[in-house]
């Protein structure tokens, strides 16, 4: 097979809070309450969802390379010169609502990108407050997949990258979007229990989520956040155990298509789960240990999905079969 990456992707791994970033770090993403200071360290990355498993764990990206990192206005930035990390964090108030603020974001993300040497988008992360806020659609969810759709086309952003977008649950009206970039493309890959998110039917809204729900970037498969949605139907509504199962099975569905035989769910996986309510963490976290008791690592968030009816979503990055 093509080994498009050349440069080995970045290895992920959960560390304690206090890990001090030397000059292979990619990214270090903290959850919980607080201010995101990407002021002091632009690779410090805050998302406001409360952890409640695997709480005060620090998510780092390390890469081989030396990394240098900086602030290009509102944008942070860090980069080996194969792998490039951005982190924009806007305030909805500095834009008429929701769908501007995701057009101006994306707009401005793509025209940034465009500009390096790292060009392609392998990984989104799409964080805000109230994702299910509003009717039909004018919920807030399709007024962010409209600005997303938007602001990809003003900024000449083609092609979709594995991506997550997850509602805080903090009251913060700020949109995080955080991404991965290469110098060289991933390669995009789907789910045949799914149907591809950007052809979603009408009935979810009248612009589909623009997103993969997977990556391959060199030894890793970087997994979009998934849930219980089998072709484009949520399924097992109000059930949390009967989510999560359907969860597992569309990851190992993706892992069939999109990896070497040998790769399995558990060993080489590092989840993260979020959980609209946060009563449902500690089972969350039994039942993944239990299905996955080699698993390299998991996080459970508090975090909203966004459909209503789904109660959980997994995402994280796999490691490959060799
Ligand atoms: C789904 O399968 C669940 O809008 O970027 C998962 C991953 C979901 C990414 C996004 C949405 C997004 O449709 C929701």
């Amino acid at each position: 097979m093509q080994q498009l990456s050349l440069a080995p992707p970045p290895s992920v791994s959960l560390a304690p809070a206090d890990t001090v970033l030397d000059e292979h770090v990619l990214a270090a993403f903290e959850f919980g309450p607080g201010p995101s200071r990407p002021d002091l360290d632009a690779r410090r990355l805050r998302v406001g969802l409360a952890p409640l498993d695997g709480s005060g764990l620090l998510e780092l990206w390390r890469v081989p390379g030396t990394v240098r990192h900086g602030r290009e206005g509102a944008l942070a930035w860090s980069s080996d010169g194969q792998h490039l990390f951005f982190a924009l964090e806007v305030p909805e108030a500095a834009h008429a609502g929701l769908e501007a603020t995701a057009h101006a974001a994306y707009e401005q993300l793509g025209r940034f990108v465009a500009g390096t040497g790292t060009p392609h988008l392998l990984r989104l992360w799409n964080y805000f407050d109230a994702i299910n806020e509003g009717e039909g659609d004018a919920e807030r969810y399709r007024l962010f997949c409209r600005g997303r759709a938007e602001g990809m086309r003003a900024g000449g952003l083609t092609g979709y990258p594995a991506a997550t977008a997850i509602g805080r649950q903090d009251g913060v009206r700020v949109l995080q979007v955080y991404g991965l970039a290469a110098a060289h493309p991933g390669t995009a890959v789907e789910n045949p229990r799914q149907v591809s998110a950007w052809q979603y039917p009408r009935q979810y809204g009248p612009t589909p989520p623009l997103f993969a729900r997977g990556m391959r970037a060199g030894d890793q498969l970087l997994v979009s956040g998934t849930a219980a949605v089998v072709g484009h139907a949520s399924a097992h509504e109000g059930e949390l155990a009967a989510q999560l199962e359907e969860t597992l099975a569309n990851l190992r569905s993706l892992l069939d298509r999109a990896a070497p035989a040998g790769t399995r769910l558990g060993a080489g996986s590092l989840l993260k789960a979020y959980v609209r309510e946060p009563g449902d963490a500690a089972a969350v976290g039994r039942m993944l240990h239990e299905a996955l008791p080699d698993l390299d690592g998991l996080l459970v968030l508090a975090g909203d999905i966004c459909r209503q009816e789904l109660l959980v979503e997994l995402d994280g990055t796999q490691r490959l079969a060799g």
